[in-house]
């Protein structure tokens, strides 16, 4: 029988336009790590936590910290969701263990 298969000896290059297969991969879906407002938590506790768990410059961190104060919620920053929850959780227990009521959530984008 001789069909059209392709002869393997037969190194003639292929013709037409080669494409990119390109595996699907999904982006990942973010989440905001949002700061809440209240009376007691103060001001430098609060600018610590923007330093010490979300990396933030002393200047961001007063500018976050005010804008929060001034406006009841603010955004800490957007993650993944393992690394905003794991955000999330760090502030609650710094809250927690200094005995501030500061709130803090996580919101998807
Ligand atoms: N409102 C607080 C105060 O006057 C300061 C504060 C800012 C508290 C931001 C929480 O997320 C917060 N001491």
């Amino acid at each position: 029988m001789s069909g059209p298969e392709k002869d393997e000896n037969d190194n003639t290059p292929e013709r037409g336009v080669a494409t990119k297969v390109r595996p699907k991969t999904k982006k990942p879906s973010m989440y905001r790590v949002v700061l809440m407002n209240d009376d007691y938590t103060p001001m430098e506790f609060v600018t610590s936590i923007l330093m010490g768990i979300f990396k933030k410059s002393k200047e961001d961190a007063m500018k976050i910290m005010l804008n929060v104060h001034q406006k009841g919620v603010g955004t800490c920053g957007v993650y993944t969701f393992e690394i905003a929850e794991t955000k999330v959780a760090q502030v609650m227990e710094a809250a927690k263990r200094a005995q501030h009521p500061l709130q803090c959530t996580l919101e998807k984008t």
